[in-house]
């Protein structure tokens, strides 16, 4: 395949992960597409400083209004743009909020990607097919650390509807030949995370009190602990994964787990404050469950693939407090 016949189809484009991907593919020299809801308000901030690019948008970078249950639209779209890559990763992503509204989450984790693996298989051209998996599948985990093969134990609405959507991929791949990918992603950030995620949501509050923006920051249970990596290393594992000869799943992870308490600790760290001051604990926060502990094991995708992450936890935590200072001061 030569590069100019290289079209990505992404679902998911303005959230954190679709803009860093946008990011990558058009460096690779990629035509990228993407599906976007219609808001009431157009600015869609991550990818705006594509979308102001002149010489990138209309040009290499396009964006069709859709949506997860619109699948006669997402059928027209996916015939327009003849995509020989798709990455799904559109969908309700906040695990707290899926417990408060598990219908629409589970209907755009779950059976929208059924929705679109029906669409992929209908296609007369080949394409390649990434899914936004998550470590969340695993949920209370039987084994430590979880690998492709570790059995799923969802904890969540999110985590079941991933567990389905993931386990029919893998259905779709031995039953029709497709190529589709499950990428099992264990939490990444960075500076463009969702801001009620708890990575985001600490790092912006350590900025905005270090300038008396704010008071305090509520947060529910600080002993969770997470395996958490950065986002721009993640979506290159998506890309990867689409680029081998054969399909196939891969867990992707640091394989080190922090606390919420120890990512605290850091972010307050790097503006000087003592924490503990700042930090109060609202039960609202708390989850009807958590899942038990989750840290992945990513040989598979280092061996194969020649995956690796960058950068160290505190590295991501000092990054993404100082995107939030710079912000400010702006
Ligand atoms: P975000 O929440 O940042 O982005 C979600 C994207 O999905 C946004 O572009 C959003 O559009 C879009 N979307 C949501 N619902 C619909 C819908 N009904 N129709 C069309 N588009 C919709 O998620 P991330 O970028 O962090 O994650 C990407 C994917 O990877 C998600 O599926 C997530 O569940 C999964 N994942 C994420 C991990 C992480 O740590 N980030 C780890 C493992 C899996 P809009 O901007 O309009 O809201
Ligand atoms: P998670 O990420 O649920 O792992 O899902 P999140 O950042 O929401 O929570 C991580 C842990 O922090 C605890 N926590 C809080 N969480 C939030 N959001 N807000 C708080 O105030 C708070 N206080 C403590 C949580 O209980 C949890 O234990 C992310 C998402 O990106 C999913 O889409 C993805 O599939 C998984 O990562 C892998």
């Amino acid at each position: 395949m030569t590069m100019a016949q290289r079209t990505a189809l992404i679902t998911g484009i303005t959230g954190q992960d679709g803009s860093y991907l946008t990011e990558l593919l058009l460096g690779e020299g990629y035509a990228v597409h993407g599906v976007v809801r219609r808001t009431s308000n157009l600015q869609r901030s991550r990818i705006e400083h594509l979308r102001r690019d002149e010489k990138i948008y209309g040009k290499r970078l396009f964006l069709h209004y859709g949506d997860l249950s619109d699948g006669t639209t997402l059928r027209r779209i996916f015939r327009a743009v003849q995509p020989t890559e798709v990455y799904h990763l559109a969908g309700q992503s906040h695990v707290g909020l899926s417990f408060e509204i598990p219908e629409s989450t589970c209907d755009e984790a779950g059976m929208a990607t059924l929705r679109l693996l029906e669409i992929a298989r209908d296609q007369p051209q080949p394409l390649r097919f990434y899914h936004a998996s998550s470590s969340e599948i695993f949920g209370n985990a039987i084994e430590l650390p979880q690998t492709e093969n570790t059995p799923m134990l969802p904890a969540s609405p999110y985590g079941c509807a991933k567990a389905f959507a993931t386990q029919l991929v893998r259905v779709y791949r031995q039953s029709y030949g497709l190529f589709v990918c499950n990428g099992i992603l264990y939490n990444h950030e960075s500076p463009r995370r969702g801001e009620n995620f708890v990575t985001r949501k600490i790092a912006r509050a350590a900025a905005r009190i270090s300038r008396g923006l704010d008071t305090d920051l509520t947060l529910g249970n600080l002993e969770s602990r997470r395996d958490w990596g950065r986002a721009q290393d993640y979506v290159r594992a998506m890309w990867l994964m689409l680029q081998q000869e054969t399909p196939d799943d891969y867990v992707v992870a640091t394989g080190e787990t922090h606390s919420v308490r120890e990512f605290v600790e850091a972010a307050f760290a790097v503006v000087d404050l003592p924490w503990k001051k700042y930090v109060r604990h609202d039960p609202s926060f708390d989850r009807p469950a958590e899942p038990a502990q989750l840290v992945g094991c990513a040989d598979k995708i280092r061996k194969r693939l020649g995956w690796e992450v960058t950068g160290t936890f505190l590295q991501l935590v000092r990054e993404m407090v100082e995107a939030e200072l710079e912000q400010l001061g702006r």
